[in-house]
Protein backbone atom coordinates (compact mmCIF):
# COMPACT_ATOMS: atom_id res chain seq x y z
CA UNK A 1 0.00 0.00 0.00
CA UNK A 2 1.35 3.25 -0.79
CA UNK A 3 0.07 7.43 -0.09
CA UNK A 4 -0.31 8.58 -3.46
CA UNK A 5 -1.81 12.26 -1.46
CA UNK A 6 -2.20 14.01 1.50
CA UNK A 7 -4.54 17.39 1.56
CA UNK A 8 -4.67 19.89 4.04
CA UNK A 9 -8.13 21.08 4.28
CA UNK A 10 -8.65 24.54 6.15
CA UNK A 11 -12.31 25.67 7.01
CA UNK A 12 -14.02 27.90 9.42
CA UNK A 13 -17.62 26.57 10.57
CA UNK A 14 -18.05 28.69 13.63
CA UNK A 15 -14.24 28.29 13.95
CA UNK A 16 -10.67 27.52 11.94
CA UNK A 17 -10.02 23.94 11.54
CA UNK A 18 -7.25 22.43 9.83
CA UNK A 19 -7.81 18.94 8.96
CA UNK A 20 -5.09 16.29 7.45
CA UNK A 21 -6.74 13.87 4.25
CA UNK A 22 -3.92 11.31 3.85
CA UNK A 23 -5.09 9.16 0.70
CA UNK A 24 -3.46 5.61 -0.27
CA UNK A 25 -3.27 3.74 -4.06
CA UNK A 26 -6.16 1.24 -2.53
CA UNK A 27 -8.79 4.13 -2.13
CA UNK A 28 -8.60 4.13 1.42
CA UNK A 29 -7.75 7.33 3.24
CA UNK A 30 -7.55 8.75 6.84
CA UNK A 31 -7.98 11.99 8.49
CA UNK A 32 -6.16 13.87 11.21
CA UNK A 33 -6.87 17.26 12.86
CA UNK A 34 -4.00 19.63 12.51
CA UNK A 35 -5.69 22.53 14.36
CA UNK A 36 -3.25 24.86 16.36
CA UNK A 37 -5.55 27.65 17.67
CA UNK A 38 -3.93 31.03 16.74
CA UNK A 39 -1.54 29.51 14.41
CA UNK A 40 -3.58 27.48 12.07
CA UNK A 41 -1.86 29.15 8.85
CA UNK A 42 2.10 28.03 10.04
CA UNK A 43 0.81 24.07 10.38
CA UNK A 44 -0.55 24.43 6.99
CA UNK A 45 3.09 25.52 5.82
CA UNK A 46 4.71 22.80 7.73
CA UNK A 47 2.30 20.22 6.47
CA UNK A 48 2.34 21.71 2.53
CA UNK A 49 5.74 22.85 2.40
CA UNK A 50 7.90 20.07 4.27
CA UNK A 51 5.45 16.81 5.33
CA UNK A 52 3.38 16.07 2.40
CA UNK A 53 6.03 15.94 -0.13
CA UNK A 54 7.99 13.80 1.59
CA UNK A 55 4.73 11.53 2.42
CA UNK A 56 4.05 10.61 -1.10
CA UNK A 57 5.29 6.88 -1.92
CA UNK A 58 5.59 5.86 1.71
CA UNK A 59 3.98 2.83 3.11
CA UNK A 60 0.99 3.83 5.37
CA UNK A 61 1.37 0.77 7.49
CA UNK A 62 4.85 2.10 8.53
CA UNK A 63 3.41 4.10 11.23
CA UNK A 64 6.32 4.02 13.73
CA UNK A 65 8.77 4.69 11.24
CA UNK A 66 7.06 7.48 9.88
CA UNK A 67 6.73 9.15 12.89
CA UNK A 68 10.48 8.74 13.81
CA UNK A 69 11.08 10.11 9.99
CA UNK A 70 9.15 13.20 11.32
CA UNK A 71 10.27 13.75 14.29
CA UNK A 72 13.66 12.44 15.01
CA UNK A 73 14.41 13.72 11.33
CA UNK A 74 13.17 16.51 11.50
CA UNK A 75 15.88 17.98 12.81
CA UNK A 76 14.47 21.02 14.33
CA UNK A 77 12.78 18.39 16.79
CA UNK A 78 9.26 19.46 18.81
CA UNK A 79 7.48 22.63 19.58
CA UNK A 80 3.72 22.98 18.52
CA UNK A 81 3.81 23.67 15.09
CA UNK A 82 5.64 20.82 13.85
CA UNK A 83 4.16 18.49 16.32
CA UNK A 84 0.73 19.47 15.72
CA UNK A 85 1.60 18.73 11.89
CA UNK A 86 2.71 14.72 12.80
CA UNK A 87 -0.09 14.60 14.78
CA UNK A 88 -2.54 14.89 12.17
CA UNK A 89 -0.13 12.94 10.21
CA UNK A 90 -0.02 9.51 12.84
CA UNK A 91 -3.91 10.11 13.64
CA UNK A 92 -4.64 9.99 9.45
CA UNK A 93 -2.53 6.64 9.49
CA UNK A 94 -4.01 4.91 12.48
CA UNK A 95 -6.98 5.74 10.97
CA UNK A 96 -6.19 3.76 7.87
CA UNK A 97 -5.07 0.62 9.33
CA UNK A 98 -7.80 0.86 11.26
CA UNK A 99 -10.09 1.18 8.08
CA UNK A 100 -7.69 -1.40 6.74
CA UNK A 101 -7.88 -4.03 9.63
CA UNK A 102 -11.65 -3.36 9.74
CA UNK A 103 -10.84 -2.27 13.21
CA UNK A 104 -12.63 0.47 15.71
CA UNK A 105 -8.89 2.10 16.81
CA UNK A 106 -9.04 1.19 20.24
CA UNK A 107 -9.26 -2.55 19.46
CA UNK A 108 -5.39 -1.95 17.53
CA UNK A 109 -4.63 0.07 20.95
CA UNK A 110 -5.40 -3.07 22.89
CA UNK A 111 -9.74 -3.54 23.26
CA UNK A 112 -11.57 -1.14 25.51
CA UNK A 113 -10.56 -1.09 29.64
CA UNK A 114 -14.13 0.37 30.74
CA UNK A 115 -17.42 0.49 30.07
CA UNK A 116 -17.93 4.44 29.29
CA UNK A 117 -15.58 7.48 29.36
CA UNK A 118 -16.14 10.09 31.81
CA UNK A 119 -16.16 13.47 30.19
CA UNK A 120 -16.46 17.15 32.01
CA UNK A 121 -18.22 20.39 30.54
CA UNK A 122 -17.62 23.51 30.86
CA UNK A 123 -19.93 26.03 32.86
CA UNK A 124 -18.94 29.63 33.30
CA UNK A 125 -20.91 32.36 33.78
CA UNK A 126 -19.83 36.79 34.06
CA UNK A 127 -21.20 36.42 37.75
CA UNK A 128 -21.37 34.02 40.87
CA UNK A 129 -25.06 34.07 40.24
CA UNK A 130 -25.23 33.31 36.79
CA UNK A 131 -22.04 30.52 36.68
CA UNK A 132 -23.70 28.82 39.97
CA UNK A 133 -26.58 28.82 37.05
CA UNK A 134 -24.64 26.96 34.41
CA UNK A 135 -23.12 24.61 37.21
CA UNK A 136 -27.28 23.47 37.56
CA UNK A 137 -27.71 23.22 33.80
CA UNK A 138 -24.40 20.77 33.61
CA UNK A 139 -25.77 19.05 35.81
CA UNK A 140 -29.10 18.67 34.68
CA UNK A 141 -27.70 17.83 31.45
CA UNK A 142 -26.36 14.74 33.34
CA UNK A 143 -22.60 15.88 33.49
CA UNK A 144 -21.10 14.34 36.57
CA UNK A 145 -18.22 16.69 36.36
CA UNK A 146 -17.82 20.30 35.63
CA UNK A 147 -15.21 22.96 35.19
CA UNK A 148 -15.95 26.09 36.64
CA UNK A 149 -14.87 29.76 35.32
CA UNK A 150 -16.67 32.89 36.53
CA UNK A 151 -15.77 36.25 36.13
CA UNK A 152 -14.24 37.92 38.73
CA UNK A 153 -15.39 40.97 40.82
CA UNK A 154 -13.73 43.99 40.37
CA UNK A 155 -12.52 42.93 37.19
CA UNK A 156 -14.15 43.83 32.89
CA UNK A 157 -13.61 40.10 31.82
CA UNK A 158 -11.51 37.19 32.73
CA UNK A 159 -10.60 33.87 30.90
CA UNK A 160 -13.14 31.14 29.90
CA UNK A 161 -16.26 33.44 30.21
CA UNK A 162 -18.62 33.63 27.67
CA UNK A 163 -19.52 36.75 26.22
CA UNK A 164 -22.74 36.91 26.94
CA UNK A 165 -25.33 34.94 25.00
CA UNK A 166 -22.30 33.30 23.08
CA UNK A 167 -20.20 30.31 23.55
CA UNK A 168 -17.25 30.61 24.63
CA UNK A 169 -14.70 30.87 22.04
CA UNK A 170 -10.89 32.67 22.91
CA UNK A 171 -9.63 33.29 19.39
CA UNK A 172 -12.13 36.46 19.25
CA UNK A 173 -10.16 38.84 16.86
CA UNK A 174 -8.02 39.07 13.90
CA UNK A 175 -5.34 40.64 16.28
CA UNK A 176 -4.68 39.62 20.11
CA UNK A 177 -7.32 41.45 22.17
CA UNK A 178 -5.97 42.87 25.18
CA UNK A 179 -7.90 41.78 28.70
CA UNK A 180 -6.74 43.04 32.38
CA UNK A 181 -6.15 40.49 35.25
CA UNK A 182 -5.50 40.69 39.01
CA UNK A 183 -3.95 37.43 41.07
CA UNK A 184 -5.24 39.21 44.39
CA UNK A 185 -8.84 39.96 43.09
CA UNK A 186 -8.76 36.25 41.91
CA UNK A 187 -7.61 35.09 44.49
CA UNK A 188 -9.93 36.51 46.95
CA UNK A 189 -12.71 35.39 44.94
CA UNK A 190 -11.86 31.84 43.88
CA UNK A 191 -12.95 30.27 47.21
CA UNK A 192 -15.86 32.20 47.96
CA UNK A 193 -16.86 30.68 44.77
CA UNK A 194 -16.20 27.16 45.18
CA UNK A 195 -17.86 27.44 48.51
CA UNK A 196 -21.05 28.67 47.08
CA UNK A 197 -21.27 25.51 44.48
CA UNK A 198 -20.78 22.89 46.71
CA UNK A 199 -23.09 25.01 49.12
CA UNK A 200 -25.64 24.76 46.18
CA UNK A 201 -24.78 21.23 44.51
CA UNK A 202 -23.10 19.05 47.82
CA UNK A 203 -20.29 17.22 47.63
CA UNK A 204 -21.57 14.64 44.48
CA UNK A 205 -20.46 16.45 41.46
CA UNK A 206 -16.76 16.48 40.41
CA UNK A 207 -15.40 20.12 40.64
CA UNK A 208 -12.55 21.54 38.39
CA UNK A 209 -11.29 24.68 37.67
CA UNK A 210 -8.10 26.14 35.11
CA UNK A 211 -6.17 28.55 36.41
CA UNK A 212 -4.62 29.43 32.98
CA UNK A 213 -1.38 29.73 33.79
CA UNK A 214 -1.98 32.79 36.02
CA UNK A 215 -0.36 32.55 38.85
CA UNK A 216 2.89 31.99 40.13
CA UNK A 217 3.94 28.74 42.70
CA UNK A 218 3.30 30.27 45.99
CA UNK A 219 0.31 31.94 44.74
CA UNK A 220 -1.03 28.69 43.57
CA UNK A 221 -0.05 26.92 46.85
CA UNK A 222 -2.31 29.64 48.50
CA UNK A 223 -5.04 28.63 46.30
CA UNK A 224 -5.08 25.06 45.91
CA UNK A 225 -4.83 25.24 50.07
CA UNK A 226 -7.99 27.68 50.57
CA UNK A 227 -9.69 25.18 48.14
CA UNK A 228 -9.33 21.54 49.68
CA UNK A 229 -12.48 21.83 51.97
CA UNK A 230 -14.04 22.03 48.47
CA UNK A 231 -12.62 18.89 47.49
CA UNK A 232 -12.13 19.63 44.02
CA UNK A 233 -11.16 17.00 41.10
CA UNK A 234 -8.56 18.77 39.61
CA UNK A 235 -6.67 22.55 39.73
CA UNK A 236 -5.81 23.05 35.90
CA UNK A 237 -2.53 25.22 34.68
CA UNK A 238 -1.72 27.21 37.95
CA UNK A 239 1.68 27.89 37.00
CA UNK A 240 3.32 27.86 33.57
CA UNK A 241 5.12 24.95 33.18
CA UNK A 242 8.29 25.23 31.36
CA UNK A 243 9.96 25.32 34.58
CA UNK A 244 8.40 21.62 35.90
CA UNK A 245 10.43 21.86 39.20
CA UNK A 246 8.51 24.78 40.31
CA UNK A 247 5.37 22.48 40.89
CA UNK A 248 7.27 20.73 43.66
CA UNK A 249 6.35 23.72 46.05
CA UNK A 250 2.73 23.73 45.17
CA UNK A 251 3.00 19.74 45.71
CA UNK A 252 4.31 20.37 49.03
CA UNK A 253 1.49 22.70 50.43
CA UNK A 254 -1.46 21.61 49.09
CA UNK A 255 -3.74 18.00 48.85
CA UNK A 256 -5.64 19.45 45.82
CA UNK A 257 -5.19 17.16 42.22
CA UNK A 258 -3.22 19.28 39.90
CA UNK A 259 -3.09 18.69 35.94
CA UNK A 260 -1.05 20.28 33.41
CA UNK A 261 0.23 19.89 29.81
CA UNK A 262 -2.57 20.59 27.35
CA UNK A 263 0.18 23.40 25.72
CA UNK A 264 2.89 20.72 25.61
CA UNK A 265 3.62 19.07 22.74
CA UNK A 266 6.76 16.44 23.65
CA UNK A 267 7.12 13.57 26.34
CA UNK A 268 10.31 15.98 27.69
CA UNK A 269 8.04 18.86 28.42
CA UNK A 270 6.13 16.55 31.36
CA UNK A 271 9.31 13.88 32.43
CA UNK A 272 10.21 15.48 35.66
CA UNK A 273 5.99 16.93 36.84
CA UNK A 274 5.60 12.93 35.99
CA UNK A 275 8.15 10.90 37.52
CA UNK A 276 8.16 13.48 40.60
CA UNK A 277 4.50 12.82 40.70
CA UNK A 278 4.37 16.84 40.92
CA UNK A 279 0.81 16.15 39.29
CA UNK A 280 -2.04 13.64 39.20
CA UNK A 281 -3.59 14.33 35.75
CA UNK A 282 -1.73 14.78 32.23
CA UNK A 283 -3.39 16.68 29.34
CA UNK A 284 -1.33 16.45 26.89
CA UNK A 285 -3.53 15.86 23.86
CA UNK A 286 -3.21 14.04 20.87
CA UNK A 287 -3.32 16.37 18.38
CA UNK A 288 -0.90 18.36 19.70
CA UNK A 289 1.33 16.35 21.01
CA UNK A 290 2.63 14.65 18.21
CA UNK A 291 -0.41 12.14 17.96
CA UNK A 292 -0.94 8.45 19.19
CA UNK A 293 2.09 7.10 18.75
CA UNK A 294 3.75 9.80 21.39
CA UNK A 295 0.44 10.02 23.33
CA UNK A 296 0.60 6.66 24.24
CA UNK A 297 4.35 6.74 25.40
CA UNK A 298 3.36 9.65 27.83
CA UNK A 299 0.05 7.69 29.05
CA UNK A 300 2.33 4.32 29.61
CA UNK A 301 4.95 6.68 31.49
CA UNK A 302 2.80 8.47 33.55
CA UNK A 303 0.92 4.86 34.81
CA UNK A 304 4.38 4.18 36.73
CA UNK A 305 4.02 7.11 39.13
CA UNK A 306 0.48 6.71 39.53
CA UNK A 307 -0.70 9.64 36.99
CA UNK A 308 -3.81 9.97 34.89
CA UNK A 309 -4.76 10.98 31.77
CA UNK A 310 -7.23 14.26 31.29
CA UNK A 311 -7.10 15.43 27.86
CA UNK A 312 -7.48 18.12 26.69
CA UNK A 313 -11.69 18.63 24.89
CA UNK A 314 -11.77 22.32 23.99
CA UNK A 315 -13.58 23.22 20.88
CA UNK A 316 -10.52 24.24 19.08
CA UNK A 317 -9.90 20.38 19.02
CA UNK A 318 -11.79 19.35 15.79
CA UNK A 319 -14.19 16.25 16.18
CA UNK A 320 -11.54 14.21 14.80
CA UNK A 321 -9.47 15.00 17.17
CA UNK A 322 -12.12 14.04 19.89
CA UNK A 323 -12.81 10.97 17.98
CA UNK A 324 -9.13 9.63 18.09
CA UNK A 325 -9.11 10.67 21.68
CA UNK A 326 -12.51 8.88 22.86
CA UNK A 327 -10.67 5.54 21.85
CA UNK A 328 -7.74 6.08 23.40
CA UNK A 329 -9.32 6.85 26.52
CA UNK A 330 -11.85 3.76 26.23
CA UNK A 331 -8.71 1.61 26.19
CA UNK A 332 -5.96 3.21 28.24
CA UNK A 333 -5.04 2.02 31.54
CA UNK A 334 -4.83 4.96 33.57
CA UNK A 335 -7.56 7.44 32.23
CA UNK A 336 -8.86 10.32 34.34
CA UNK A 337 -11.07 12.21 32.38
CA UNK A 338 -12.02 13.69 29.47
CA UNK A 339 -12.65 17.02 28.69
CA UNK A 340 -15.79 17.86 26.06
CA UNK A 341 -16.70 21.48 24.86
CA UNK A 342 -19.61 20.62 22.81
CA UNK A 343 -18.87 21.90 19.28
CA UNK A 344 -21.56 24.17 17.13
CA UNK A 345 -24.35 22.28 15.23
CA UNK A 346 -22.54 24.43 11.92
CA UNK A 347 -19.32 22.60 13.24
CA UNK A 348 -20.26 19.09 13.70
CA UNK A 349 -22.62 19.37 9.92
CA UNK A 350 -18.51 19.56 8.63
CA UNK A 351 -17.44 16.67 10.53
CA UNK A 352 -19.59 13.21 10.79
CA UNK A 353 -18.45 10.95 13.77
CA UNK A 354 -20.37 7.96 15.70
CA UNK A 355 -19.29 8.93 19.19
CA UNK A 356 -22.25 8.98 21.70
CA UNK A 357 -22.87 11.38 25.08
CA UNK A 358 -25.14 9.70 27.65
CA UNK A 359 -25.32 10.85 30.74
CA UNK A 360 -21.94 12.46 31.15
CA UNK A 361 -20.01 9.86 29.18
CA UNK A 362 -19.16 9.18 26.43
CA UNK A 363 -18.37 5.66 24.15
CA UNK A 364 -16.36 5.45 20.72
CA UNK A 365 -18.37 3.73 17.98
CA UNK A 366 -17.40 0.55 16.26
CA UNK A 367 -16.56 2.15 13.02
CA UNK A 368 -13.16 1.01 11.80
CA UNK A 369 -10.50 3.92 12.01
CA UNK A 370 -11.40 6.89 14.81
CA UNK A 371 -14.86 6.90 13.07
CA UNK A 372 -14.85 10.51 12.39
CA UNK A 373 -15.20 12.05 8.49
CA UNK A 374 -14.96 15.52 7.05
CA UNK A 375 -17.33 16.49 3.91
CA UNK A 376 -14.72 18.45 2.10
CA UNK A 377 -17.38 20.18 -0.40
CA UNK A 378 -19.47 21.49 2.52
CA UNK A 379 -16.02 22.36 4.60
CA UNK A 380 -15.46 24.72 1.18
CA UNK A 381 -18.10 26.17 2.12
CA UNK A 382 -16.70 27.86 5.03
CA UNK A 383 -13.45 30.06 4.80
CA UNK A 384 -10.56 30.17 6.89
CA UNK A 385 -10.60 34.04 8.51
CA UNK A 386 -7.60 34.45 11.21
CA UNK A 387 -8.96 34.55 14.53
CA UNK A 388 -6.09 34.95 17.01
CA UNK A 389 -5.88 34.05 21.15
CA UNK A 390 -6.18 37.55 23.67
CA UNK A 391 -3.10 38.64 25.27
CA UNK A 392 -3.02 39.52 29.13
CA UNK A 393 -2.05 41.91 30.82
CA UNK A 394 -1.46 42.99 34.68
CA UNK A 395 -3.36 46.56 36.22
CA UNK A 396 -0.23 47.82 35.79
CA UNK A 397 0.19 46.94 32.01
CA UNK A 398 2.63 43.83 32.66
CA UNK A 399 2.35 41.51 29.86
CA UNK A 400 1.13 38.45 31.55
CA UNK A 401 0.23 34.95 31.25
CA UNK A 402 -2.97 34.66 29.11
C1 LIG B 1 -8.53 25.69 28.04
C2 LIG B 1 -8.61 25.86 26.56
O1 LIG B 1 -10.06 23.93 27.77
C3 LIG B 1 -9.12 24.35 28.44
O2 LIG B 1 -8.63 23.78 29.42
O3 LIG B 1 -7.25 25.84 28.56
O4 LIG B 1 -9.90 26.29 26.27
C4 LIG B 1 -7.63 26.84 25.97
O5 LIG B 1 -7.86 28.13 26.50
C5 LIG B 1 -7.81 26.86 24.47
O6 LIG B 1 -7.71 25.54 24.00
C6 LIG B 1 -6.77 27.74 23.81
O7 LIG B 1 -6.89 27.64 22.42
MG1 LIG C 1 -6.84 24.54 30.11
Amino acid sequence: MKIIDAKVIVCSPGRNFVTLKIVTDEGVYGIGDATLNGREKSVVSYLQDYVVPALIGKDPHRIEDIWQFFYRGAYWRRGPVGMTALAAVDVALWDIKGKVAGLPLYQLLGGRSRDRIMTYTHANGRCMESTLDAVGKAIDEGYKAVRIQSGIPGMASTYGVAKDGHKYEPADADLPSESVWSTEKYLTFMPELFDAVRSKYGDDVHLLHDVHHRLTPIEAARLGKELEPFKLFWLEDCVPAENQESFRLIREHTTTPLAVGEVFNSIHDCRELIQNQYIDYIRSTIAHAGGITQVRRIADFASLFNVRTGFHGATDLSPVCMGAALHFDYWVPNFGIQEHMPHSLEMESVFTFDYTFEKGFFTPGEAPGHGVDIDEKLASKYPYKRAALPVNRLEDGTLWNW
